[in-house]
């Protein structure tokens, strides 16, 4: 079988992309080579993993040009993406992924929400997480948080201007908790750090979108099968994407995002709280009950008759109620398409992978539709049960008993909530997932109880059927 190989010399950097996943390479990268094919530019990405080498030991073999497949209902299409000019691995060499911020026009990042280093509920620095601990005295930074400060600083010495720092995260206002993290952390360094980057920083907000599941063994074999090319790194992605970005970037330097289909906007907030609570929220929520009635992917989930009308219900009487939507967007369209985008069979994304990190992903997607919707005096039983069957998936057990693998930087606190007698209370007074003012709001304590009971008595799947009236 032929390896798959780049021809010719790769172009130089223009961005510097921190956590190379599957996401990005199936977004952005090909977004930025779309981009530079229609207007030009020289925005080849040098992509960076923070700790493990897998990705780019897999890429750097064949020149890191890899296949991005669509998986459409009624048909598979490979395409070849060539953005990426070169990976490298900072827990290796941090001071090659400094050289190489310091000459970078544009830094984003994917490091999923966790690596923010911050408290999810309260939306500050945690100086106490161990990775932000170990950059304030070093200068080879371990987080992401670290890299751009310590390259910032670089700049600020040399007399260059700020890199734009694009944060390409599921995180409500994630430029602007991104400035803030960043703006805390060099405070703690330097003062004077901390005020340029004030004066002269540009972390522009974006919402992000493209349902992007795990590449697996079966998936690589496919493709060796449909291309004729073993690519050790290709990434498999549904047809849909959307990418909206503020338009704020330093001297206005970036690719012609707009010219292939990015919605560059003052304001992206309405479109980042709409994805985070429509498609996130029913993401988890479908999520936490399908994994607890034995579904294996979303797909799944939606050949529920009761999952697919929870998640209807959701959509329709939860959610949207307490949502104002962007300019000109019906969210009764936005929620029928994205029924349609959960049903493609071509796609399996695990229940198991979107379950990841809920102690991190919660407050945005579900908390805070919660808290407007009880402020709007509505029940918000629908809520309620995602909530009660994210406590009961991280108790670490299914209702049957069976042993669930739990992957959450908060896991073990969670699981041992489910030792004390009041396990309830014990997860509301965990402040870095549940507001304090959330928390002790009269009746909600009762109503989780209610919830969880519910979902013990009837099985996720019925209790679901329950609440959406099916
Ligand atoms: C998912 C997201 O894994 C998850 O938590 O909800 O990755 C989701 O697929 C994307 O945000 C879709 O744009």
């Amino acid at each position: 079988m032929t390896r798959l190989h780049r021809n010719g010399e790769p172009p130089a950097p223009g961005i510097v992309h921190l956590g190379l996943g599957a996401f990005f390479r199936a977004h952005g990268a090909v977004y930025i080579q779309e981009a530079m094919a229609k207007s030009g530019g020289n925005w080849g990405i040098t992509g960076v993993s923070l700790k493990s080498p897998g990705t780019r030991d897999k890429l750097a073999p064949q020149g890191e040009v890899y296949h991005a497949v669509e998986l459409a209902p009624d048909g598979v299409h490979p395409r070849l993406v060539t953005s990426i000019r070169e990976v490298l691995v900072a827990k290796e060499d941090p001071q090659a992924v400094l050289d190489v911020m310091e000459r970078a026009r544009i830094v984003t990042l994917t490091i999923t929400e966790k690596g923010y280093c911050h408290v999810p509920s309260t939306g500050r620095l945690d100086p106490k997480h161990p990775d932000i601990e170990a950059d304030l005295v070093s200068s080879h930074p371990v987080s992401a948080l670290g890299y751009i400060v310590r390259a910032l600083e670089h700049r600020m010495h040399m007399g260059a201007e700020p890199f734009t720092v694009v944060s390409c995260d599921n995180i409500p206002d994630n430029g602007h908790l991104l400035r803030r993290l960043v703006l805390d952390l060099a405070t703690l360094i330097d003062d004077k750090l901390a005020r340029w980057i004030e004066a002269h920083g540009k972390f522009p907000c974006t919402m992000i979108d493209r349902i992007v599941p795990a590449t697996t063994d079966e998936d690589v074999a496919r493709v060796e099968e449909m291309t004729g090319y073993h690519d050790a790194a290709p990434v498999m992605h549904e047809p849909f994407r959307q990418w909206v970005v503020q338009d704020d970037f330093v001297n206005g330097d970036r690719p012609d995002l707009a010219a292939v289909g990015v919605e560059m906007v003052e304001d992206v907030a309405p479109y980042e709280h709409m994805k985070l609570r429509m498609l996130n929220g029913t993401h988890s929520s479908l999520a936490y009950l399908g994994y607890l009635s034995g579904c294996e992917t979303i797909a799944e989930t939606m050949q529920s008759k009761a999952l697919a009308a929870f998640a209807d219900h959701m959509w329709a009487s939860e959610i949207a109620p307490v949502l104002t939507p962007p300019p000109g967007v019906s969210l009764a369209d936005y929620a029928g398409a994205l029924h349609l985008r959960y049903e493609n069979p071509a796609i399996r994304h695990r229940t198991w992978q979107i379950a990841m990190d809920g102690s991190q992903k919660l407050p945005q997607r579900l908390l805070g539709t919660l808290k407007e919707g009880l402020d709007k005096g509505m029940p918000q039983k629908g809520v309620l049960l995602a909530v009660a069957a994210w406590m009961q998936y991280t108790s670490g057990k299914t209702l049957s008993g069976d042993a669930i693998d739990v992957k959450d930087p908060l896991a073990a606190d969670l699981a041992a909530y489910w030792d004390t007698d009041d396990v309830v209370g014990a997860y509301l007074a965990d402040s870095r997932v549940f507001p304090p003012e959330l928390a002790a709001r009269d009746g909600l304590k009762d109503a989780l109880t209610e919830a969880l009971s519910t979902l013990k008595d009837h099985g996720a799947d019925a209790a679901a059927g329950l609440i959406a009236g099916v």
